[in-house]
C-alpha cells in the first residue's frame, strides 16, 4: 500500500511490531484504500484524519449503521480505519484491528457495551480537588482502564483551589504503591501541567476521562496552548459540571501526542471482561491468598484474611467494601456476557435506545444522557 507514514506518524500510527497480528491481510484486501485515523464519532459519520491538523468528514461502512451491529465493531475515536476516495469525499472501508480499546457497559437498563477510545496507550483519570474528588471512583475507573490493556494516570485538578491536595494524595497512597502515577495540577496552568509531558510524546495516543466538570477540557487547553474545547463553570452547590463537551474528540498535541478529550461520564459499569487482580487492587489481592478458605469470599467465612485486615485496621473499609462490590459487579456482567455469547445474534432482541434530545450530530452512545 502506498501512503505517507510521516503524516501518519504525526497523527499516533504505531510502530510496525505494535500492531495485532491480521492487520496486513485487512491492508492487502483494499489495494485503493489508505489509512486515516477515527477523530470524531457522530450519528451521521465519522470525522477522520490523514496528517496532522486534517479534519475529514467520511461515511461509515454500511453495516455499521445497522441497528444490530454490536456497538464495539463499529469504528471508535482513536481507531484506524482504512479510507477510499477524494478529499471531502471518503469512504470507510475497513477497521483495523485495535491495539488497545477502552469499554463500559453502557448505562442503562440493558447489557450493551460502549466503546470510550480505541487505541490509547495512557488514560489521564481526572478528577476535581473539589466535591468531586471520590477515591472509589478513582478505584472503578482504575478497574475499566486495566482490562483495555492502557496505562492509568490519575491527575488531579483544582490544586490552586483545593484545600487539602496533600490529603487526597495521601488518600490514594495505595495506587501510588501499585505503580499507578498520581499528579496533581492546576489545569489552567502551563507550567503547572507541565507535569503531564513524560506521557506526551510523540506517537502516544492519551485521553481524558473523568466526571463532568471535572477539567478534561480546561486541560486539553492548557496542553495545546489555545483553547480549542468549550470549557464551562461547574454548579457551585455541588461542584457538578454541565455536560459541556458532547462528543469525543482526538486533537494533535505540539507535545507530540494525541489527546482524546470525552464528554464527562456518570455512570461507570464494568462489561464483564476485566480482571480484579490486574485492577489497582494487587494489595487486596494479596492478601486474599491468606484466607483460610481458597475459595472464601470474605462475607462470613472464618478466618478471612481481609476482614481481620479490616479489623486490625490495617484495610480502609471503604477500599475493602469497594473491592467486593466492583468484585459481584464483575461477576453478574460476565455471566450476562457468557449468557449473550451462547446465544446466535439474530435470537437477541434488539434493544430500543430511548429517543435522541440533542441534536442531529450527536449519538446517543456518546454520553450519558440518563442525569
Ligand atoms: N481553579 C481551577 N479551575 C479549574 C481547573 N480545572 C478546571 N477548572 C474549571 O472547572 C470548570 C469545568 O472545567 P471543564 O474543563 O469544562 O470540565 P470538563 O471535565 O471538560 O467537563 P465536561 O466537558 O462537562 O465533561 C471550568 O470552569 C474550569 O475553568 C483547575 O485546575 N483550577
Ligand atoms: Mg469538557
Ligand atoms: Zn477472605
Amino acid at each position: 500500500m502506498n501512503f505517507d507514514i510521516d503524516a501518519l506518524l504525526g497523527i499516533g500510527w504505531p510502530a510496525r511490531e505494535a500492531w495485532p497480528s491480521g492487520w496486513e491481510a485487512v491492508v492487502d484486501a483494499h489495494p485503493g484504500a489508505r489509512p486515516a485515523r477515527v477523530t470524531e464519532q457522530h450519528r451521521s459519520g465519522y470525522v477522520v484524519a490523514e496528517a496532522i491538523d486534517d479534519a475529514q468528514s467520511a461515511e461509515s461502512l454500511p453495516e455499521w449503521q445497522r441497528p444490530r451491529c454490536e456497538p464495539t465493531s463499529r469504528a471508535a475515536v482513536g481507531d484506524w480505519v482504512l479510507v477510499e476516495g477524494e478529499p471531502g469525499k471518503l469512504r470507510i472501508v475497513a477497521l483495523l484491528p485495535r491495539i488497545s480499546v477502552i469499554k463500559r457497559a453502557a448505562a442503562g437498563e440493558h447489557y450493551k457495551q460502549q466503546l470510550i477510545a480505541a487505541n490509547v496507550d495512557t488514560a489521564f483519570v481526572v478528577t476535581g480537588l473539589d466535591a468531586d474528588f471520590n477515591v472509589r471512583r478513582i478505584e472503578r475507573y482504575l478497574l475499566l482502564l486495566k482490562g483495555g490493556g492502557v496505562q492509568p494516570v490519575v491527575v488531579l485538578t483544582k490544586q490552586d483551589i483545593a484545600d487539602d491536595a496533600p490529603g487526597a494524595v495521601a488518600a490514594l497512597a495505595m495506587l501510588a504503591e501499585q505503580d499507578i502515577p498520581v499528579r496533581s495540577v492546576n489545569a489552567r496552568d502551563a507550567d503547572s501541567v507541565a507535569a503531564l509531558h513524560p506521557w506526551l510524546g510523540p506517537g502516544q495516543t492519551v485521553v481524558l476521562v473523568g466526571s463532568s466538570g471535572a477539567g478534561k477540557s480546561t486541560l486539553t487547553n492548557t496542553l495545546l496552548g489555545r483553547s480549542r474545547m468549550k470549557t464551562a463553570a461547574v454548579r457551585e452547590s455541588d461542584a457538578r459540571g454541565r455536560h459541556t463537551t458532547t462528543h469525543r474528540a482526538l486533537i494533535a498535541m505540539p507535545q507530540g501526542a494525541c489527546l482524546i478529550d470525552t464528554p464527562g461520564m456518570r455512570e461507570l459499569k464494568p462489561t464483564g471482561e476485566e480482571q480484579l487482580d490486574e485492577a489497582a487492587f494487587a494489595d487486596i489481592e494479596a492478601l486474599a491468598a491468606q484466607c483460610r478458605f481458597r475459595d472464601c469470599r470474605h462475607e462470613n467465612e472464618p478466618g478471612c484474611a481481609l476482614r481481620e485486615a479490616v479489623r486490625r485496621g490495617e484495610l480502609d473499609p471503604g477500599r475493602f467494601a469497594n473491592y467486593l462490590k466492583l468484585r459481584d459487579e464483575l461477576t453478574a456482567a460476565a455471566q450476562v456476557l457468557e449468557a449473550r455469547q451462547a446465544k446466535p445474534a439474530e435470537a437477541r432482541k434488539v434493544q430500543k435506545r430511548p429517543s435522541p434530545r440533542r441534536g442531529a450530530d450527536d449519538d446517543d452512545d456518546e454520553y450519558d444522557q440518563y442525569e
